[in-house]
């Protein structure tokens, strides 16, 4: 077994301290209000797991037709940015720090939730094999309208208009959302893209929106508050690409320009395993990053910490055991039994199942420095 001890050495991601790898990766939980803003017992739930060694924020759309699933949180307009401050504000009184993660839902999304009925907006007008949540219920996704050049320029505006509302809120940083099938993602994989302008055909057409994206945040945040999320193999949300390999490996080496402050690489889907072809792609694709390596997909904290002693990552995001152990580091750190989640109040719901979770000992969240 590899050394606990690897999760636990401090690391710097830009100019932030953190004081473990042990880091909170982004969980949709569905409990925002109607208006996209955030719940009051966000506070206490975020605030609990403030021993992580970044948060980084459930997926929080940058505007209203970026929503696609109910009660999910925004960060667009005054009463977002109130409740956001008081989040933040207690996840640093915690001793914590947060990003929060900037999303756009592309054609994941439902005329029911959009304003005026409207159609989602995507790279393309053919609608995803996918549902979502729904007043209804679970529903197939509705067909999107391709983005006109207009479209484009207006969601560039949307991301800079969230990105000052986060600094407005006090987070850390950002992570622009370019993984699992959502708006980024279906302009970069080329079993979605189908257009013929500037932003579709090859790949670096492709990317140009998220590069415009990151060029438009970076005016807002510097560069090392910057984070991108990536699913290179991921099928979610009804995308594939024909060649991640060659496709993603351009992709990291166009980022890895910018001096963000981090890649996050969703190496595979929950429950999901990773052949060797798509292992070595993956490793392929870290050689070409040179900057802070977030992994994130299935780990333990044994191939964790294996991951950070081979130099694989500098930090691994945990998603569904943050959900059920707030305490996570301190749990790793010792070996400690953890928590089940109840994957039936995980998205959705009141208290239950999202703060009720109990530490290992006290119900103070104390640091793992
Ligand atoms: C689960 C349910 C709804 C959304 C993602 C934002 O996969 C999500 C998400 C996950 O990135």
């Amino acid at each position: 077994m590899t050394e606990r001890s690897r999760l636990f050495e401090p690391v710097k991601l830009g100019d932030l301290e953190l004081p473990n790898r042990v880091l909170m990766a982004p969980l949709t939980r569905n409990r925002a209000l109607d208006d996209g803003t955030p719940a009051r017992m966000a506070e206490t739930y975020y605030s609990q797991r403030a021993a992580a060694g970044l948060i980084v924020t459930e997926a929080t759309q940058i505007s209203a037709m970026g929503k696609g699933y109910i009660k999910t949180p925004g960060i667009y307009d005054g009463k977002h940015v109130a409740a956001w401050r008081n989040i933040t504000d207690a996840v640093h009184a915690a001793g914590g720090r947060i990003f929060v993660q900037l999303w756009h839902v592309g054609r994941i999304s439902h005329t029911s939730l959009l304003p005026e009925g409207r159609n989602p907006v995507s790279s393309t007008d053919k609608a995803a094999d996918a549902s979502t949540y729904t007043e209804n219920g679970f529903e197939p996704v509705s067909k999107p309208d391709a983005l006109t050049e207009e479209g484009i320029r207006e969601t560039i505006a949307d991301y800079v208009t969230a990105a000052k509302a986060a600094k407005e809120a006090g987070f850390d940083g950002i992570e622009v959302h370019a993984a699992n099938g959502y708006l980024l993602e279906q302009f970069l994989m080329d079993g979605v893209n189908d257009r013929t302008d500037a932003y579709g055909g090859s790949v670096e057409n492709r990317m140009r929106i998220l590069e415009e994206v990151l060029d438009a945040v970076s005016e807002v945040w510097p560069a090392n508050r910057i984070g991108v999320r990536l699913s290179p193999l991921g099928q979610f949300n009804g995308v594939s690409d024909s060649d991640p390999a060659t496709n993603y490996g351009y992709v990291v080496e166009r980022l890895d320009k910018r001096g963000l402050g981090y890649l996050h690489m969703v190496e595979q889907a929950p429950g999901a395993e990773t052949d060797a072809t798509q292992a070595d792609i993956m490793k392929r694709l870290r050689a070409k990053w040179s900057g802070f390596y977030i992994v994130n997909g299935g780990y333990d904290g044994d191939t964790a910490a294996k991951a950070v002693a081979e130099g694989h990552a500098d930090a691994v995001a945990f998603g569904r055991p943050f959900i059920a152990n707030p305490d996570l580091p301190q749990r790793l750190r010792s070996n400690a039994p953890l928590n089940e989640g109840d994957g039936s109040t995980y998205y959705g719901g009141g208290a239950e199942g999202y703060i009720d979770y109990p530490f290992l000992e006290s119900g103070v969240p104390e640091n793992v420095a």
